[in-house]
């Protein structure tokens, strides 16, 4: 499949051995040709989207782009931490309900965002919306379903998503 970020400097990009960074930690990348290192899922996100053939998916204007950015940073912090602590932290039945609790107050917050655009951060495609789609069975699944009766903005802004976004299309498909 030919991603919509695909490009000639993109198709460089590799894989790098952690021991590049101390950190030890994922996404790392690296350019070896002037040892440019970026570490944290964000701003090597960025960085990808601003070389990219792509000139939606960032945002198309200052504004645009920083609601992607700030979309980004919220599932990569917020609902991240959250996700974390449950799948990987969270011992008890009381701890999980609790996180359980916190998810759906988050997942109802975006929920009543979709109420006004069609779109997590603008009104038409972008990576925020491709990053919070690989998520959304995990948020799901912590939540205990997300059914178009509780969650119908989300529900349909999912299925947007998955009938228009090849890369979201692809991650479906190898989930
Ligand atoms: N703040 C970093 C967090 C990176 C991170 O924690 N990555 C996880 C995988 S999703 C990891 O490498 N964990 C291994 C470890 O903590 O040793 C980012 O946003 O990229």
């Amino acid at each position: 499949m030919r991603y919509p970020l695909h490009s000639s400097k993109i198709s460089k990009i590799k894989l790098v051995t952690f021991t590049n960074f101390p950190l030890g930690k994922a996404p790392a990348y690296l350019e070896e040709e002037n040892n440019f290192k970026l570490t944290e899922f964000v701003a090597i996100a960025e960085y990808f989207l601003s070389i990219s053939d792509n000139k939606t998916y960032i945002g198309e204007n200052l504004k645009d782009k920083m609601q992607v950015l700030r979309w980004l940073s919220y599932a990569n912090q917020d609902l991240a931490d959250i996700a974390g602590q449950f799948f990987f932290v969270a011992k008890t039945d009381d701890e999980k309900a609790k996180l359980s609790a916190k998810m759906k107050d988050q997942l109802k917050f975006v929920e009543n965002e979709l109420s006004t655009r069609s779109f997590l951060a603008t009104n038409y495609i972008t990576f925020a919306d491709v990053y919070f789609f690989t998520s959304y069975k995990f948020y799901g699944a912590i939540v205990g379903g997300l059914t178009a009766d509780s969650y119908p903005n989300l529900t349909k802004w999912f299925e947007t998503v998955k009938e228009n976004d090849p890369i979201a299309k692809d991650i479906l498909a190898n989930m």
